[in-house]
């Protein structure tokens, strides 16, 4: 019988929509009874070859079981949403008395820290601050400073090259040497940056490290002031009594050159770790601009003349804070780094 099958219907209906666990399950079941190819529109479809007196009661039984099972969609769906909203709530609880979480904090790293110090007490001096790119032109890298076609530092076993005109700058010369083309003397600025050389990593070399380099062009400028300000450089740097030694040496883009040592700051110049008992530590190399390096720039050499130095960084701050393996910079190891807050 037609009505049995109705009842049928509304009771599996009812223990269904009983079940249903989400809204994604209630709209399934809404499908299934009431959708086009549901249970209750199969039975109101089939009705065609019913009597007059039969349509009439399978037809309103079956209205009635239909409003049935809209009511079941709608308080289903009603205690549905009234439980996950309940639910959210319990997610998003917040106690306000828990104790509040630190975040982590983070420090500045020791080589930028110490490019800082050393760029701060040179514009202190007058320097002012200039930068270049790291992909540079042999040109501006070798050529410009005097170290010519035959110069040993140019091997591509010392030197990463791009192309055979480009490369990574081996110094941060380049950057003076583009400011000596495209601004007159006088002139003092300082170029800290990022610089490359083929090197296989151990304890005191990097692939890539930082410098800070100088120079100073001007008329009547002599080798007092280099002494000067790289002495003012070391007693801001390492202490007031530090004392520095200028030993000869030699560079391709300074003549006469020299290699500076200061006292040791640990021992005062005892002899120490530090200092590895010899109470001096190197720390920079400098000298007078060689003049084909003022001529590239067109800088007439009987005015002029000028002081310059390079500076590596890791090596200030591997002296300074006692680091003895330069690895230790580029490892971003938090135990590392967290030292330097
Ligand atoms: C070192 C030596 C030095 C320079 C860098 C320089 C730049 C120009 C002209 C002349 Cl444009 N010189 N730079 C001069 C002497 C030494 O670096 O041992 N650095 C770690």
């Amino acid at each position: 019988m037609i009505l049995d099958e109705l009842e049928a219907i509304r009771k599996d209906a009812e223990e269904s929509f009983e079940k249903a666990g989400s809204t994604e399950n209630v709209e399934e079941l809404r499908i299934k009874y009431l959708g086009k190819k549901g249970a209750l529109t199969k039975i109101l479809r089939s009705m065609g070859k019913l009597s007059p007196e039969e349509r009439k009661n399978v037809g309103q039984r079956a209205n009635e079981i239909r409003n049935g099972i809209e009511k079941f969609i709608d308080e289903k769906t009603t205690e549905l949403k009234k439980h996950q909203a309940a639910m959210k709530f319990r997610a998003e609880a917040l106690d306000v008395t828990a104790p509040g979480r630190i975040p982590k904090l983070g420090a500045e790293h020791p080589v930028t820290k110490t490019i800082d110090e050393m760029t701060r007490i040179f514009m202190n001096m007058g320097f002012s601050l200039t930068e270049g790119p790291e992909v540079e032109t042999v040109f501006m890298n070798f050529d410009a400073l005097n170290a010519g076609p035959n110069h040993p530092s140019r091997d591509m076993t010392d030197t990463f090259y791009i192309t055979d005109k480009t490369l990574l700058r081996t110094q941060t010369s380049p950057v003076q040497a583009r400011t000596l083309l495209t601004k007159k003397p006088p002139l003092k600025i300082i170029s800290p940056g990022r610089v490359y050389r083929c090197d296989t990593p151990d304890a005191t070399h990097s692939p890539v490290f930082h410098q800070v380099e100088g120079l100073a062009v001007g008329e009547g400028i002599t080798m007092a002031d280099l002494k000067g300000t790289l002495s003012e450089f070391a007693r801001q740097m390492f202490g007031p009594d530090t004392k520095t030694k200028f030993r000869p040496h030699h560079f391709p883009f300074t003549e006469p050159s020299a290699e500076v040592d200061v006292s040791c700051f640990k021992c005062g110049g005892e002899g120490c770790r530090v200092c590895k008992g010899s109470g001096w530590i190197e720390i920079l190399g400098c000298g007078m601009v060689h003049p084909n390096v003022l001529k590239v720039g067109g800088i007439d050499t009987e005015k002029y003349t000028g002081f310059a130095f390079g500076i590596g960084v890791e090596r200030i701050a591997m002296l300074k804070y006692e680091i003895d393996d330069i690895r230790l910079f580029y490892e971003n190891d938090e135990r590392f780094l967290k030292q330097f807050r």
